[in-house]
């Protein structure tokens, strides 16, 4: 018995002591075995293709020569979002693409990774976008969409709802009731309608899903049927150039979305920023020992 018992001490020991040469390792940085490339095995976790961050990432890994090695995982919002959830929990390295307004910066400590060559561009603006005739045939629904405007803070308190378990639906809602004023001057000058019927179109980013929920909330509140139509991001934009969804709050420029405005701009009526200080790039959690997209090897 007590053989058994200084042999297990023994084993003890030297578990203990390769586990602290390892964690020596790691935390000596560069010429450690463990470089941040290694631990992320030189993956940067993406979201759906066709959003203007995985563009801006593919652009990255040309732009910096440290990144030619790596590689953005093709993924969506939502499983980005559980695969940082769970990284954070387990204080694991990860680098996803990220953006603000998102709620994951008020359930985690993260950071930005400095972009010295502006490959993701400086602050943005999130717009409204509305199909080119809206205004005479609608132009009730036209006056509260080019009226909308809120702040990064109005839409993270949304999302973290949604977040946090609520039904989008049920989130805008409360939302909508607690916040008469801002509500009362986006509809200001519209009149109400009698059910006529309004498309709405989106992509399930968390911001967007946030924001168009609370739009359509409030264009029920006058009247409005509101349809609801979730697409890729590229759809999304040529909905409204062809008419096929009356307008969308989604449209993150100057830099983000620039491709598809190029495309469908001069098909669109542009009603300008319903959000201003929003921010793409890539984001780690606070504990990663990195603080620039140069430093990643
Ligand atoms: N996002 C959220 C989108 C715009 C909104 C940053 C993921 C994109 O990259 O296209």
């Amino acid at each position: 018995m007590l053989k058994k018992k200084l042999l297990w001490s023994i084993v003890l020991v030297i578990t203990m002591v390769l586990a602290a040469c390892s964690g020596s390792g790691k935390s000596n940085g560069e010429e450690a075995s463990g470089s941040i490339g290694e631990e992320v095995d030189y993956k940067i976790i993406g979201i759906e293709p066709g959003a203007g961050i995985m563009q801006a990432t593919d652009t990255a890994l040309k732009e910096y020569e440290n990144l030619a090695d790596w590689e953005v995982v093709e993924s969506s919002s939502a499983a980005m979002a559980s695969e940082l959830q769970k990284a954070y929990e387990d204080e694991e390295p990860i680098i996803v693409t990220g953006w603000t307004p998102h709620w994951k910066f008020a359930k985690f400590d993260l950071k930005y990774l400095e972009d010295p060559k502006g490959v993701y561009g400086e602050a943005e603006v999130i717009q409204t976008l509305v199909r080119q005739g809206l205004k005479d045939e609608q132009p009730n629904a036209y006056t509260v969409l080019d009226q909308f405007f809120w702040t990064p803070d109005d839409m993270a308190q949304v999302m973290v709802e949604i977040q946090d378990g609520a039904d989008p639906v049920e989130a805008a809602s409360a939302w909508v009731e607690d916040n008469s004023d801002k509500v009362a001057e986006w509809t200001s000058g519209a009149e109400k309608v009698d059910g006529e019927k309004i498309k709405l179109a989106y992509v399930a980013w968390d911001s967007e899903i946030a924001s168009t929920n609370v739009v359509a909330k409030v264009l029920e509140s006058i009247g409005y049927e509101v349809e609801l139509l979730q697409l890729d991001a590229g759809p999304m934009f040529a909905a409204i150039a062809e008419g096929d969804a009356d307008g969308m709050v989604a449209a993150w420029l100057p830099g983000t979305h620039a491709a598809y405005m190029e495309e469908y701009g001069d098909k669109v009526e542009d009603l300008g920023p319903n959000l201003e200080g929003a921010k793409i790039g890539l984001v780690v959690p606070a504990y990663m020992d990195v603080d620039s997209i140069e430093d990643l090897k």
